[in-house]
């Protein structure tokens, strides 16, 4: 079993229930346990003109190799109506391999630790509230990234689940 994070992500139709389908969806995969959710943020789109998102991040324990999970979390986001359109466009259900392990990945479907996560609050607020302590596979550690990374801009939703 390894320890993986996933980045949740919703900007259209009930976000938040958009979420919770998605954490439940995942408990279900195979050889994985769901192992604890944080709270959901929501914050403005990083591209302007978009509904603002609703964002997660959770544990999972999971005996999978990384791709098998990738395909699992892709046959999610597409059970839960997301359309590839445009790239960044608005979307269902967004779901993200952050980290897996101590693996560093880098294949042409899949980059970890994720690529983007470093500098976005509505990853690493979330993430921090799970693994405060986390160094990633390159090792900076969490605490690095948030120190660069101000709070601003997010709004922690008091209940999630
Ligand atoms: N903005 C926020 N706040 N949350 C997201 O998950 C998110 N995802 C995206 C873009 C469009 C970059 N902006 C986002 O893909």
């Amino acid at each position: 079993m390894e320890r993986v994070y996933i980045g949740l992500g919703s900007n259209l139709t009930e976000p938040a229930e958009q979420l919770r389908n998605a954490i439940k969806a995942m408990a279900q995969l195979p050889d994985t346990q769901l192992a604890a959710v944080s709270s959901f943020y929501i914050s403005d789109s990083l591209l302007p003109g978009q509904p603002r998102y609703t964002n997660a991040v959770a544990a999972l324990d999971s005996a999978l190799a990384p791709l098998a999970l990738l395909d699992g979390l892709q046959g999610i986001e597409l059970d839960q109506g997301r359309e590839r359109h445009e790239r960044w466009g608005p979307r269902t259900l967004d779901l993200d391999i952050l980290i897996f392990g101590e693996r560093l990945i880098d294949e042409p479907r899949l980059k970890v630790p994720h690529y983007h996560m470093q500098a976005r609050a509505f990853v690493l607020y979330p993430l921090a509230e799970l693994a405060p302590d986390l160094q990633l596979a390159d090792g900076r550690t969490l605490e690095q990234l948030l120190a660069a990374c101000p709070f601003e801009g997010l709004e922690r939703l008091p209940a999630s689940l």
